[in-house]
């Protein structure tokens, strides 16, 4: 099949799966042209049959804010028809699927068919808010297909834009168990701790739903009772409220910040505990990453996180449970029998229910059926 792949290329899940599933696509034959305004930051290397296209923009000083989602949608028919692409595959709603959707107008007939995955907040946050809601709904429901990378999310989705049942599926989000494993680089973790400092790590955008303050707080109570060290990846808007309350907690010595890193999974296999305390999240990609890394968890038992993360793998708590979070990790950390079975039971989460190589091919009969099937809007 000849695919387009739409994502945001920032630091992020759905740009993260999107790019991942392009590149195994292509490694199964198939040619993958991803359109976004700049290269996704999981497009790295070459691979054959896959091809980037950069959406140009046009800047003038009437506007202040550039339109792009027209120029993704020209973008998109422009790739659409000079490729022969059968289908567009946009991740995260807003404004992708509008302008998928207006690409496909645009076609008058030849357009290509449209498939949509919904992440999260462009359903439960942005995609509520009164700006984008009519349009959110309008485009998401004008798609050949939709699909959600949780139950979780489906549902909301059927509930908050009254989408009758059965028309989006659930396929959820994946990892590569033969990249994503334990001890993949084991002399790292002598330059990230000390000698005898367990490992506590949490990777996100550090946007205000991750509740990072909870991750410095969680650590900081485990620290006190055992020799510890907190490694933050990623970067973004509450950053600098990690870094206050890590001073204010007196442990900023024991917390390194890494910034962004494109390949998280040498990281990962060097921790020894994965903290993910999010507010509200569909899935939970990092958790997964973690887990299929042999990393056990402990999240907020929110959203789509319990159709990844369980109790055998680590714990699941309530938002804002620093204290039975920390206690859950002493728990662990203080018991290495525990732990181990953690650890077990986290990688065998991933292999058995979310490998590549399971879920990959649920995409690829996905955009059969929709192909096979009538395109949207012709009874
Ligand atoms: O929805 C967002 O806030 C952004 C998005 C992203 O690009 O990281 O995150 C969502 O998509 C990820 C990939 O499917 C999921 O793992 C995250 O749980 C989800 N975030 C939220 O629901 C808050």
């Amino acid at each position: 099949m000849k695919i387009g792949i739409t994502c945001y290329p920032t630091y992020g899940g759905s740009g993260a799966v999107a790019t991942e599933l392009g590149l195994e696509l292509a490694r199964r034959g198939h040619e993958v042209h991803f359109i976004s305004y700049a290269q996704p930051f999981r497009l790295d290397k070459f691979q054959e049959g896959v091809f980037f296209h950069e959406v140009e923009m046009d800047d003038y000083p009437l506007f202040e804010h550039p339109p792009y989602s027209l120029a993704l949608a020209v973008a998109i028919h422009d790739v659409a028809s000079a490729r022969g692409l059968d289908l567009v595959h946009v991740h995260y709603a807003i404004p992708h699927a509008t302008s998928a959707w207006i690409a496909r107008e645009m076609g008058e007939g030849a357009g290509p068919r449209v498939l949509t995955t919904l992440h999260g907040t462009d359903i439960t946050l942005v995609g509520q808010h009164p700006s984008f809601k009519s349009i959110t709904r309008f485009s998401v429901l004008r798609s050949d297909g939709i699909s959600a990378v949780s139950q979780y999310l489906r549902k909301e989705t059927e509930d908050r834009f009254l989408v009758e049942p059965g028309r989006i599926e659930v396929i959820p989000n994946f990892v590569d168990v033969s990249r994503y494993r334990p001890g993949i680089r084991p002399s790292l973790r002598g330059r990230l701790a000390g000698e005898g400092e367990r490992i506590l790590m949490h990777i996100s955008n550090f946007r205000a739903v991750k509740r990072v303050p909870d991750v410095v707080n969680t650590f900081a109570r485990v620290a006190r009772e055992i020799p510890a060290r907190l490694i933050l990846v990623g970067d973004g808007p509450e950053r600098p409220v990690a870094v206050r309350e890590a001073q204010r907690l007196g442990v900023e010595d024991r917390v390194t910040f890494l910034g962004k890193h494109a390949a998280v999974e040498e990281l990962l296999s060097c921790a020894d505990l994965f903290l993910l305390p999010s507010e509200s999240e569909s899935f939970g990609l990092a958790a997964l990453e973690a887990m299929a890394c042999g990393v056990p968890v402990i999240s907020t038992n929110v959203g789509g996180l319990p159709e990844v993360v369980s109790p055998e793998a680590g714990a699941l708590l309530p938002v804002g449970a620093t204290e039975a979070m920390a206690e859950a990790a002493l728990g662990l950390l203080s018991d290495s029998e525990a732990w181990r079975a953690a650890s077990q039971a986290a990688r065998s989460i991933a292999e058995t229910n979310f490998s590549t190589e399971q879920v990959v091919p649920a995409y690829e009969a996905w955009y059969r059926r929709v192909i096979e099937a009538k395109p949207w809007g012709n009874p």
